[in-house]
């Protein structure tokens, strides 16, 4: 069987599964929302990364599929933190390709009310390089999801080759930066100067930040230091089972 075989029976065998990873207030540790990450359990292979078959989803129009899936499965989880009485917000990440597989703005909109989910509760992260194409396309999507309430965070940033006026004409809430920026921190000054450009610039632009991929206690405050409010990242906890954050979440503080 070839990988791809093995992907169209992936959804129906129930072999794909949601982590989730928190993301928490720098300064205080208070947790503030979750990311939904995709994890395969192929029968023979193990645990597939998103990386190693994301693309392949993509290419065989699979994503369509599999990425309503992961919005159903995780506003469900949801909806199920909120009624043990945790206010957390959900960030999923949505591939360019699911604007022409069907996710439109009502299909949201109908998973978010079927699971009792206020529309900004909700956060769809799309990488950088869907947003460098700026066709109207994109643009007309991007805007159904505003409206019904939906934030928008671009994931990944700052590993495009962008002009950042994009960054006006599209209705983005949220910066990420890229983990690459927060690995070179406290390493040379360079690497704490573009970080703390990143910040500043996502500060006049009034958009929330979160820095991803925090390891270490000396990032953690460089960054909160620098006035990065919202980290993710192994320091904190990395993406769990959902089992598994329900008892760290009751455990931590
Ligand atoms: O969990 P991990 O760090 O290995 O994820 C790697 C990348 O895979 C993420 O940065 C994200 O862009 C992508 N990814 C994870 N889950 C999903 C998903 O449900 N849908 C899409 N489109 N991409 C995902
Ligand atoms: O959506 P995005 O491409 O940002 O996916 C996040 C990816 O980064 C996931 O695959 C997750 O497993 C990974 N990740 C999360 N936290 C850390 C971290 O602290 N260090 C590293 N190296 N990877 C991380
Ligand atoms: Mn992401
Ligand atoms: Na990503």
């Amino acid at each position: 069987m070839t990988l791809e075989q093995d992907l169209r029976h992936a959804l129906d065998r129930e072999q794909l599964e949601v982590f989730y990873q928190p993301v928490v207030h720098g300064r205080s540790g208070r947790i503030t929302g979750v990311e939904a990450l995709l994890r395969w359990h192929h029968p023979e292979r193990g645990m597939i990364p998103p990386d190693a078959f994301i693309p392949l989803a993509e290419e065989t129009g699979l994503i369509g599929a599999i990425g309503e899936w992961v919005l159903e499965t995780a506003c469900a989880q949801l909806r199920h933190w909120s009624d043990k009485g945790m206010n957390l917000y959900l960030s999923v990440n949505i591939s360019e390709r699911q604007r022409e597989l069907g996710l439109e703005a009502q299909v949201v909109r109908d998973i978010l009310e079927r699971n009792r989910i206020n529309p900004s509760q909700l956060v769809l992260e799309i990488t950088e390089g869907l947003l460098l194409q700026d066709s109207e396309e994109t643009i007309g999507w991007l805007n159904g999801f505003k409206q019904v309430g939906v934030n928008l965070a671009i994931d990944d940033f700052g590993t495009g080759y962008s002009s950042l006026s994009y960054l006006r004409r599209f209705p983005v809430d949220t910066l990420k930066i890229d983990r690459e920026f927060v690995r070179d921190l406290n390493t040379d000054r360079y690497g704490d100067s573009l970080v703390s450009a990143i910040i500043s610039m996502a500060a006049s632009l009034e958009l929330r930040l979160i820095a991803e991929g925090v390891e270490t206690e000396a990032q953690r405050s460089t960054l909160a230091q620098q006035g990065c409010q919202f980290m993710q990242g192994y320091l904190f906890s990395r993406p769990l089972p959902a089992e598994e954050l329900s008892a760290w979440l009751e455990s931590y503080q």
